[in-house]
């Protein structure tokens, strides 16, 4: 294997029980053997899916003077990832980010999360999804799930199948707002029991099913994210990453399925960690 010295920027929450965002993201991406650099955006006693009377503490100014730091130090990225942000002031923050530390070969992924099954997420205001396009923008590659793609769109959500093929119009439009040109919709259903993600990368479509099983309600689309952003890194072709990327959510949705009663949460991702290290080192 080539020695790699990777470096990967992820700006989201820190929920501490609940498995999501960056407790997800930093140990998947360090296995997948990249620097994990978390910028939290807030921190939280859990995620807010399932929850009630989480804590709740925004960042926003850290943010801002950490970035302002590492501008000093001289600090750079070869990749920005972008979750879940805790108020709507962030998304200028974000963005500003963007542009301070872009750099030409840095993929910039954003995952736009604000909701899921049709509704918005805890907290989001309705006019959070036409406000969030500006960071989208900005994207090389977008992570929508079905629900963050119909917000983005405007259209109206109508579940997670696409057997009438509504959501086929989302790619292209989806491909079209990010700088990029790609975009992969995430937890779509498909047909006989599939789940899976359809894609745009430069106006090819493409679809990757799986089987569909019961995972919890929360942090699926935040391991995906973490994994296709390390794997894009390491130097995985776009399609090739969202493929192994489905393949090691399923991987962890089956580990999870023995512990979901107990355990309703968030994904056992722990015992995956090493197929995906070893499936990163194929791209070194
Ligand atoms: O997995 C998405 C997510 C991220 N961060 C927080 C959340 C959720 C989903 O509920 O609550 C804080």
């Amino acid at each position: 294997m080539t020695a790699t010295f990777a470096r990967l920027v992820t700006i989201q929450d820190l929920s501490c029980f609940g498995k999501s965002s960056l407790t997800v993201a930093l140990p998947v991406i360090s296995a997948a053997g990249v620097e994990a650099v978390p910028l939290p955006t807030a921190l939280l006693s859990t995620h807010t899916t399932g929850f009630t009377d989480y804590t709740f503490l925004p960042l926003s100014q850290q943010m801002a003077q950490i970035a302002a730091h590492w501008q000093k130090t001289g600090v750079t990225f070869d990749a920005i990832h972008t979750g879940y942000l805790a108020q709507e002031s962030q998304i200028q923050t974000v963005s500003a980010f963007i542009d301070a530390f872009s750099r030409p070969s840095a993929p910039v992924i954003v995952d736009p999360v604000m909701g899921d099954a049709g509704s918005l997420y805890d907290g989001f205001a309705a006019d959070y999804p036409e406000k969030l396009r500006v960071l989208c923008e900005k994207a090389d590659i977008l992570t929508p799930n079905v629900t963050e793609a119909c917000l983005l769109c405007g259209v109206p959500y109508q579940g997670e199948s696409n057997d009438t093929g509504y959501l086929d119009p989302l790619l292209p439009a989806l491909g079209n707002l990010a700088r990029g040109g790609c975009a992969v919709i995430t937890g779509v259903h498909g047909p006989n029991h599939t789940i899976g993600a359809l894609g745009i990368q430069n106006g090819e479509r493409f679809a990757l099913w799986r089987a569909q099983l019961p995972a919890p309600v929360c942090g699926t689309g935040d391991l995906f994210a973490a994994a296709l952003c390390a794997l894009l890194v390491r130097g995985a072709p776009f399609q090739q990453a969202v493929a192994d990327s489905e393949l090691f959510v399923e991987k962890c949705i089956r580990q999870t399925i023995p512990v979901l009663k107990a355990h309703p949460y968030g994904l056992r991702f722990e015992p995956c960690l090493s197929w995906l290290a070893k499936q990163a080192q194929q791209y070194a």
